[in-house]
């Protein structure tokens, strides 16, 4: 093996008003995200997307494998199969797989088996994980793979908000009909689908409380 490479880091030591300010601004404009169930059907600039989607290939990931993949569909006809297959999964979902329990903490959502935004948003992310990769023909196990494709969503969400695009995280579930559509190859799982795009005009969205700081937050 060949002898580990480092270069100079890149960080700016900021005075402490501008950290709290920027941390404050950065934290009211997160504040203002929320997962979005209805969809203007306007296309959103491409380059848009492009830049979030490299934001999110800049996430940390399990000895740097970056094990995912982003594949964006816009073309109405995928996007109509995707809404059948994901429409099915879920009627048996709501109908016969989940649990009262289930369907009891997710009633304020308002959610049912119905899916018109997969159609309606413009463009829909599908996420794969990818469990290995081949290198000289040798399969190469990746690790952290649920961490790392997770954090890079995260980093996703929050760009396409910076940019002022709504998204949902969606999770169909079981999600392989993603993998047979969108012919993804051996290797790659479905992680999560996020429609994306305009909110509908007079979009409402349910009315949820966050956990406050003291309650999500111990210092010792
Ligand atoms: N996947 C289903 C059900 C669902 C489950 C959870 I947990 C949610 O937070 C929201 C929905 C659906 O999309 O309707």
């Amino acid at each position: 093996m060949s002898d580990p490479r480092f270069v100079p880091l890149d960080f700016q030591r900021r005075p402490e008003p501008e950290m709290i300010a920027r941390a404050r601004a950065f934290d009211a404009e997160m504040q203002r995200r929320r997962s979005v169930r209805h969809f203007q059907d306007t296309p959103v600039p491409r380059e848009v997307l492009e830049l979030a989607l490299r934001t999110a290939g800049s996430a940390p990931s399990g000895a740097h494998q970056q094990p995912w993949t982003f594949v964006v569909v816009t073309d109405p006809a995928l996007k109509r199969r995707i809404r059948e297959a994901a429409e099915a999964e879920e009627r048996e979902n709501y109908e016969h797989r989940m649990s009262d329990a289930w369907l009891e903490v997710l009633h304020p959502l308002g959610t049912n088996a119905e899916k018109p935004f997969l159609e309606t948003a413009p463009a829909l992310i599908a996420v794969f994980l990818q469990t290995v990769h081949v290198e000289a023909g040798r399969k190469v196990k990746h690790y952290y793979t649920q961490e790392s494709v997770g954090i890079a969503v995260g980093f996703l969400l929050m760009a396409l908000h910076h940019a002022g695009l709504a998204s949902l995280t969606h999770t169909p579930s079981p999600m392989g009909f993603l993998e047979q559509i969108l012919e993804r190859p051996a290797n790659e799982r479905a992680f999560v689908l996020l429609p994306v795009g305009y909110p509908a005009e007079g979009c409402r969205v349910p009315d949820l409380v966050r956990k406050p700081l003291e309650e999500i937050a111990v210092w010792r």
